[in-house]
C-alpha cells in the first residue's frame, strides 16, 4: 500500500470526528437496534419484505427483556404484531426466518395452548389473549391474514471525520475515501460517514 494513502485507521485514529448514533425518526431505540411499529396491515410475507425495503428485517425476539420492550410498546399501541418467526419449512421448529436460526427464547400463550395451529398456523405474532387483557405470542395464518408488524434493523452509527486541511490527503485506491475541496482553505479536505460498521457514503 501506497504510504500515502489515508487508511481507515488512520481517519478513526487521527482525525476530529464525531460519533452519532441514531434511529430513525419513526422508530424506537432499544439496545443497538430501532423498531419500527407499522401503522398498516398486511400478511406476514408482506410484512416480511415491507421490513426488508425498509433496510432491516421482522423483528427477532432474543431475550426476555427485548420481549419485555416489545410487548410494552404492543399493549400501548392495542394490536396484533407479527414477528419474524416461523414453522413453515418444519411443522413446530420455528426458526427467525431472516436469519435462518432457530428460536431459543419464547413466549407463547401457554394458557390459551399456543402454539396450536399445527401446519395451518406457520407465523409468530404478539397477539391479544383470549384468556385475558394481555399479549403474548401465537402462532396465526401467516395469509391472508393482516396485522400490523415490528421491523428491526441495526442501530445507525454514523462516525464523521474531518481530517484537517494540513494533512496530505491522498485517494485511497479502492475508492474508499474522496477528497473534496472545501472552498474555504482551498485545500482538500476529507469527511466520510461511517454506517453499519462500513463506509457507505462519501461526501
Ligand atoms: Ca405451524
Ligand atoms: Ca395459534
Amino acid at each position: 500500500m501506497d504510504s500515502n494513502e489515508i487508511t481507515f485507521d488512520d481517519v478513526i485514529n487521527n482525525c476530529r470526528r464525531d460519533i452519532i448514533t441514531s434511529c430513525p425518526k419513526d422508530s424506537v431505540r432499544y439496545g443497538n437496534s430501532c423498531y419500527y411499529f407499522s401503522t398498516n396491515t398486511a400478511t406476514w410475507y408482506d410484512a416480511e419484505r415491507a421490513c426488508f425495503i425498509r433496510g432491516g428485517h421482522l423483528a427477532i425476539v432474543e431475550s426476555k427483556q427485548e420481549d419485555l420492550f416489545l410487548i410494552n410498546e404492543v399493549t400501548k399501541k392495542k394490536t396484533n404484531f407479527w414477528l419474524d418467526g416461523t414453522d413453515e419449512k418444519v411443522e413446530g421448529r420455528w426458526i427467525w426466518s431472516s436469519i435462518q436460526q432457530g428460536v431459543s427464547y419464547t413466549n407463547w400463550d401457554k394458557l390459551d395452548g399456543e402454539p396450536d395451529g399445527k401446519t395451518g398456523q406457520n407465523c409468530l405474532g404478539i397477539y391479544k389473549s383470549s384468556k385475558g387483557n394481555y399479549y403474548k405470542w401465537y402462532d396465526l395464518k401467516c395469509s391472508p391474514r393482516k396485522m400490523n408488524f415490528i421491523c428491526e434493523s441495526k442501530l445507525q452509527l454514523h462516525i464523521y471525520c474531518f481530517i484537517q486541511c494540513e494533512k496530505v490527503v491522498t485517494l485511497h485506491q479502492n475508492s474508499m475515501f474522496s477528497t473534496h475541496n472545501n472552498g474555504l482553505c482551498g485545500c482538500d479536505c476529507i469527511m466520510c460517514s461511517m454506517q453499519f460498521g462500513f463506509l457507505t457514503t462519501l461526501f
